[in-house]
């Protein structure tokens, strides 16, 4: 372990990283940096070929990857092959590949991830360490990493290789950045381990590093993103309440969080993306295999937190047929405008949007909408002033700055009718009425 510590001290270990994703791509760049060098392997063809060309395959604006994949593709510190044999010379091995949960049993789906152990394993080398950075349920370092690893290689885990688990904490439009500062937990199989692996993070993480085991490191990751998916849930929960008695959820939301350690997060209509949405289940999956008796509130508490949030962008098609009935339209004769398709605001990421959920459901009683949003090239053809001309609801689901500069006057002028069902409080339903406007918002109708 102290040659493995030498060589990562003096910049000589040789990287490679497994899985040139979201995650995988700033990673590479970011270790040869540091000055390490750094081979990425992808089963995909495409990306290997892209990354050997400078280009980025992520979409989307991810301040200072392009110039600095540029760099070190031309400094020769990061390469990318298919060829899983490079790991015959890696020092350290990094996974980073997804790890989605299966819509129907809502427990890990490990396929990628058992691929690229089960490639890893035969070209595991002595005294090399693996780091798991993918998110992962806790136990699966122990339960799965393991066997497969010692099995492939036919090496023992602290006796011929080491193993870690560093979670990653990126968000798509900060990539770079958020895992440069972020803090990271660090968990290895032994405190030894833990301490290299510290060694290695240290030449490009600024957060701090935290030591810890590998299960501890898995449960805080995975409870981190639940955390916060449940207290959106909440949120989402008490805009229901507030529509029930006629309250503004965001004026009560406003006068909750001036209490001490309180902090109502926001309503709106609903919640996607690569981490939340999967998160939640892959924390408790341990429990929902096991028979505990104890345990079955915990995974109920989890599956409850993605129902209600996977039905606010159900909720918001009730609005909208509210609002319709309110102007004597029927929805199969209307023309709606679905406005966001990304799940975040003023990112092209699509992954688990809840504008999804709504046009499965919509499209199964009219097949009468356009989808417009600016960052998703699929749905940005037309501008903004064609999509709305001429309709009669427009429905906001992700705040996009666009939307939020809009001009009441100029969108009523646009329309034939005016229902605006508004999932991001992106409007003053005051100002909106005024205008002339059906306005229906989550918690605030
Ligand atoms: N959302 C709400 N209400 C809120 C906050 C978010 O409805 O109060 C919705 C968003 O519209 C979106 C979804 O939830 O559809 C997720 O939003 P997010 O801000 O959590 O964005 P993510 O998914 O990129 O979150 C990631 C997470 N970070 C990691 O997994 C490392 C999250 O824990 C971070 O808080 C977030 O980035 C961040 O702000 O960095």
């Amino acid at each position: 372990m102290s040659d493995l510590e030498k060589l990562i001290k003096s910049r000589k270990a040789k990287i490679v990283l497994l899985g040139l994703g979201y995650v995988g791509l700033p990673v590479a760049c970011l270790f040869a940096k540091a000055g390490f060098s750094v081979i990425g392997v992808n089963r995909g063809r495409e990306k290997v070929d892209l990354v050997n060309n400078s280009i980025s395959p992520i979409k989307g604006d991810e301040p200072g990857l392009d110039t600095l994949l540029k760099k070190v593709i031309k400094a020769k510190k990061l390469s990318a092959t298919t060829d899983y044999s490079v790991c015959k010379e890696a020092d350290v091995v990094l996974i980073a590949v997804e790890t989605p949960v299966d819509p129907g049993t809502l427990t890990p789906k490990y396929d990628a991830l058992k691929s690229a152990l089960k490639s890893l394993g035969p070209n595991l080398q002595k005294g090399s360490l693996v780091i798991v950075e993918s998110t992962i349920a806790p136990g699966t370092m122990k339960n799965l990493v393991v066997p497969i690893l010692e099995e492939e290689s036919g090496l023992k885990l602290n006796r011929d290789f080491y193993l870690g688990h560093c979670p990653e904490r990126v968000m798509p439009g900060k990539l770079l950045k958020n895992l440069k500062n972020y803090h990271r937990v660090v968990g290895g199989f032994t405190p030894q381990t833990a301490q290299v692996m510290k060694e290695f993070y240290k030449t490009f993480v600024t957060g701090d590093l935290d030591l810890t085991d590998v299960t501890t490191a898995e449960v805080v990751k995975t409870t981190e993103n639940y955390y916060r998916d449940t207290e959106i849930a909440f949120a989402n929960q008490l805009a229901l309440l507030c529509e029930s008695v006629g309250v503004n959820v965001y004026e009560a939301r406003r006068l909750v969080n001036k209490v001490e350690d309180r902090n109502v997060h926001l309503p709106g209509a609903g919640v996607g993306g690569h981490c939340l949405p999967k998160d939640s289940l892959l924390n408790v999956s341990p429990l929902r295999t096991k028979n505990n008796s104890d345990a079955f509130l915990a995974v109920k508490m989890a599956d409850l937190t993605r129902e209600v949030n996977d039905f606010m962008p159900i909720h918001v098609i009730n609005l909208l047929l509210d609002a319709l009935k309110e102007a004597g339209k029927k929805l199969q004769t209307s023309k709606v405008v679905l406005l966001g398709y990304s799940y975040l605001a003023d990112s092209d990421d699509t992954r688990n949007s809840p504008s999804q959920i709504f046009i499965d459901k919509f499209n199964r009683r009219s097949k009468n909408i356009i989808i417009h949003d600016p960052y998703v090239a699929e749905h940005s053809e037309k501008s903004l002033e064609e999509a709305l001309t001429d309709a009669d609801a427009a429905v906001f689901m992700v705040a996009h700055k666009q939307y939020k500069n809009l001009n009441l006057d100029k969108l009523k002028n646009l329309m034939r009718t005016r229902v605006l069902i508004d999932g991001r409080n992106i409007f003053d339903k005051g100002k909106a009425r005024a205008a002339g406007f059906i306005y229906k918002g989550v918690g605030n109708i």
